[in-house]
């Protein structure tokens, strides 16, 4: 008995490899639908397949690349995807065998897949840390339905080894891999249709060529970037620059599509496409952007070069007739901003509905084809991505999004400083203290830095492209060894200081002085 149990064993668990199999094409069809959904929600570029396939074209040498071109022409990308889906495919498949063979064998496996997928998004151009997230989530899924499947499968071959009736143990494996097969298959082919929309929008915004402007920014001095390791640099790559918005799913638009009407109390109504836009006199205006819900010392602010069309142009257009006083802004996803009229018409200002970013078609999640950019105003009441509709309006009578939920209608940026560098420990001696300002479109004109309580010292300004930016300050500090505390101040151009008074966000903007603790050894 004891004998004839472990052939059976042994024999048993030969005929179960098909099955085993199946789980694990089961688990990544499940694994890849997942991260495909995932990236519909966060953006095509954390789409793992399509990632992998433009990395074997990098990888590739270019005479094969080409001959792909030639013979399969656009069908080319296609082509490669399908070839990529059905490698990892197999691949998945084997990780079933392997986890029947060893507990955690099959999890090894997904994860090798699924690294060369985070390594293809990694290579594209602007990857940030949430373009990874679907691909986590797809293996973490794939590998839980695999070691489900694989469970009922050793059910199975125990059964067969006992030499007991196993067609109860077959038929609970094979009927629960036939429902996850099934809602599987689903998922990934509404994944596919779903991303095939945003890829087609992305692969658009690639091929797109910025217009120059017929108002060129004058270069961004070098003296505006003090340089410092640590200090945010002047301009902020788009990479890395912060993102907030109320959008579930990224609202994917293609400029084919995009139209803007501007309604409401004007004289005439005016309708401008995205080739009349483009094909307009452009301005580019270097602009600080700030989110009001930005802690004292936060990260939620970012100073970017814009190519766009002033506002002020269009409105000039419409007309706006007597009364007036807000530019009721609506986004394609239902998002909505009001603006004082008075901020958008303004000759000194430069309200931009804005199509490039630091010399690129602004990134999807930064509101690609359009969106609006008013310096010294919060992003809440100004900075309204994928922009389709103005309507000229009263503050009286419309409301932006935020505002019936607790914010002020009027988001006017308060005056802050904030220390990026030094963070936590320091060798003694010359520390140089640093970080930025920004009182938008008034400028900064002092900062100083206080050591435990003393006196205040002035900080060094770096330069500015003008007021409507945020500015580098540095201070020279000799650092004895022990605990200490800084604290950063700002003045403005027309003098007022900083508010020390400590404000949540809430509703109007934080306030209060920026201090860090640091150690010096
Ligand atoms: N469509 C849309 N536009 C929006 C928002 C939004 O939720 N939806 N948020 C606004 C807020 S609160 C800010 S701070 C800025 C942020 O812009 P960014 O994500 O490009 O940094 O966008 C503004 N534009
Ligand atoms: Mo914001």
């Amino acid at each position: 008995m004891h004998q004839r149990a472990a052939t059976a064993d042994r024999t048993g668990t030969r005929p179960l490899i098909w099955p085993a199999r199946l789980a694990g094409l089961v688990a990544g069809v499940a694994g890849l639908a997942l991260a495909n959904l995932g990236a519909w929600l966060v953006g095509p570029t954390g789409a793992p397949v399509s990632a992998v396939g433009e990395l074997v074209i990098d990888l590739l040498p270019a005479p094969l690349v080409n001959f792909g071109k030639d013979t399969l022409g656009t069908a080319d990308k296609p082509v490669l995807v399908a070839i990529v889906t059905v490698a990892v495919l197999v691949v998945c498949a084997l990780a079933g065998q392997a986890e029947l063979r060893r507990r955690l064998g099959g999890a090894a496996v997904l994860a090798v897949v699924a690294v060369v997928g985070l390594v293809g998004i990694g290579a594209r151009a602007g990857a940030n840390a949430t373009v990874y997230v679907p691909t986590l989530v797809g293996l973490a899924l794939g590998y839980i339905l695999l070691r489900t499947l694989v469970d009922r499968l050793e059910t199975w071959r125990d059964a067969a080894s006992a030499d007991g009736p196993t067609s109860d143990a077959r038929r609970g494996f094979l009927r629960l891999t036939l429902v996850a097969g099934g809602i599987a298959a689903i998922g990934a082919v509404a994944g596919e249709a779903l991303l095939g929309a945003a890829t087609r929008v992305n692969e658009a915004r690639l091929r797109l060529r910025l217009p120059g402007a017929a108002t060129p920014a004058p270069p961004v001095p070098a003296a505006a970037d003090l340089g410092l390791p640590g200090l945010s640099s002047y301009v902020t790559p788009n990479a890395d620059f912060y993102r907030i918005d109320t959008a579930l799913q990224l609202p994917v638009i293609d400029p084919a599509d995009w139209s803007l009407t501007i309604t409401g109390m004007v004289e005439e109504e005016v309708t401008l496409t995205y080739a009349e836009l483009s094909a307009l006199p452009l301005v580019e205006h270097v602009a600080t952007l700030t989110c009001v819900s930005n802690d004292v010392g936060g990260s939620l602010v970012g100073n970017a070069l814009w190519l766009g069309y002033p506002i002020r142009e269009l409105l000039a257009r419409a007309r706006p007739t007597a009364g007036a006083d807000m530019v009721l802004s609506t986004s394609q996803d239902g998002f909505t901003a009001g603006t004082p009229l008075e901020a958008l018409t303004d000759p000194d200002r430069q309200s931009l509905l804005a199509i490039g970013m630091n010399g690129e078609p602004l990134p999807l999640e930064h509101g690609f084809p359009v969106r609006m950019v008013v310096p010294g105003l919060y992003g809440y009441v100004s900075a309204t991505k994928w922009v389709t509709e103005l309507k000229v309006t009263t503050f009286d009578a419309d409301q932006g999004y935020w505002t019936p939920l607790g914010w002020s209608a009027r988001g006017p940026i308060k005056l802050a400083s904030r220390i990026d560098v030094p963070r936590r420990t320091v060798d003694a001696g010359q520390v140089a203290v640093a970080g930025v300002a920004w009182a938008q479109h008034t400028g900064i004109r002092g900062v100083e830095v206080q050591v435990d309580g003393g006196d205040w010292q002035p900080a060094e300004l770096a330069e500015v492209t003008g007021p409507d930016t945020w500015r580098q300050w540095s201070y020279a500090w000799d650092a004895a060894s022990g605990d200490h505390t800084l604290t950063v101040r700002a003045t403005d151009a027309d003098g007022t200081l900083q508010d020390p008074a400590e404000a949540a966000p809430a509703p109007d903007g934080a306030s209060g002085y920026h201090q860090v603790s640091v150690t010096v050894r």
